[in-house]
């Protein structure tokens, strides 16, 4: 005959067949197992039925018990697996996550054109040591033992005689040592000085470069750098030498742009003069055409240097160096 915990037991099991979540299975072990529910009930009853009874309805009751906490406890470790399996499944019909590309920095970008500027016109493209020595960084150069450049508040020394390069320019005389006239060539890449403000940093970008042939003369070296400005810039921007100095090259020349922002009208990029600052440029010293043992009677040259953030700012209407090295995303994917 069917007993009264019998039926509990059907019921039950009958229940936690159709509990379709979690919250349907914490429902049925309260209806069943908690404090007032239907076998706690059944257990405390037991008292009251004929004391023949007892002992075979508190076993039952109990192993109905036990049996329901397995059961309730198992569905719910099978509800929990199914939710991680269904969790790791690959939808192959939705779209790919999209993959973000990278891009070169705008310094290599703008060293790029400047480069390909220059090759066009038949200089080659040369890379020297960061960290040089004072033969080559300075005295070949014809920067002399006093010289306010080979101060330490300006470079950064290595040793006695080692530094980091404050320009490009050592990797021209290391080229001319092994190489005779004619020389036609650019040398871009890092330097380092001790600064640090608005418009300067301890390293920035230069492309410098030198021309040695028969018979170069100052025309040579106007007509090469306003093709440059024509080209990197557009073929209205108007180009002007100004008288400068530097050791290395005799007579020297600035070479200015007219204002890229105002076009000549004065404004605060360009301090109200029309004009920009873009380029340092002469004809190379015979003094260092003598240090590789050129013939300054055959040959002569003309050389230009070139800060490579400079030309990116006005290029790109930037007005903090310092953006180009925050390595801020926002900003380097604008280019
Ligand atoms: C040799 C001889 C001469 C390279 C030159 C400049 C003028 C110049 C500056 C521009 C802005 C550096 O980045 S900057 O601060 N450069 O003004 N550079 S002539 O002259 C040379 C190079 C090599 C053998």
């Amino acid at each position: 005959m069917e007993t009264r915990i019998d039926k509990i037991k059907a019921q039950a099991l009958q229940e936690l067949d159709t509990a379709a979540g979690a919250d349907d299975i914490t429902a049925l072990a309260v209806k069943y197992l908690g404090r007032k529910g239907v076998i706690t009930q059944f257990l405390r009853n037991i008292s009251t039925l004929p004391p023949l009874e007892r002992p075979l309805a508190g076993k039952s009751a109990n192993e109905v018990k036990q049996l329901l906490e397995d059961r309730f406890e198992a569905a719910r470790a099978r509800l929990l697996e199914e939710a991680a399996a269904s969790a790791e499944t690959v939808d192959v019909s939705l779209p790919g996550r999209p993959v973000a590309f990278g891009s070169l920095h705008p310094i290599t970008q703008v060293t790029e054109e400047i480069c390909d500027i220059f090759t066009r016109m038949g200089f080659d493209v040369v890379e020297g040591p960061e960290v040089e020595t004072d033969r080559y960084n300075f005295e070949m150069l014809n920067i002399p033992k006093n010289h306010p450049a080979r101060d330490m508040q300006d470079t950064f020394y290595v040793s006695d005689n080692v530094v980091l390069r404050t320009h490009t320019s050592p990797t021209q005389p290391r080229v001319m040592e092994q190489q005779r006239p004619p020389v036609r060539m650019i040398a871009p890449g890092k330097v380092y000085r001790c600064d640090s403000d608005l418009t300067h940093t301890p390293m920035f970008h230069q492309v410098e470069g030198l021309l040695v042939d028969k018979g170069v003369s100052f025309g040579d070296l106007k007509g090469t750098l306003t093709a440059f400005v024509h080209q990197m810039f557009d073929t209205e921007t108007s180009v002007r030498f100004r008288p400068s100095f530097f050791p290395f090259t005799e007579p020297s020349a600035e070479v200015d742009i007219r204002c890229v922002i105002c076009r000549g009208t004065g404004c605060r990029v360009c301090s109200q003069t029309g004009w920009l600052e873009i380029l340092g440029s002469g004809m190379v010293h015979p003094a260092v055409l003598e240090n590789v043992a050129y013939d300054t009677a055959e040959y002569t040259g003309f050389a230009f240097g070139m800060g490579v953030e400079r030309i990116a700012m006005l290029k790109y209407r930037i007005d903090d160096i310092r953006k180009y090295f925050d390595n801020d995303l926002r900003f380097l994917r604008q280019f």
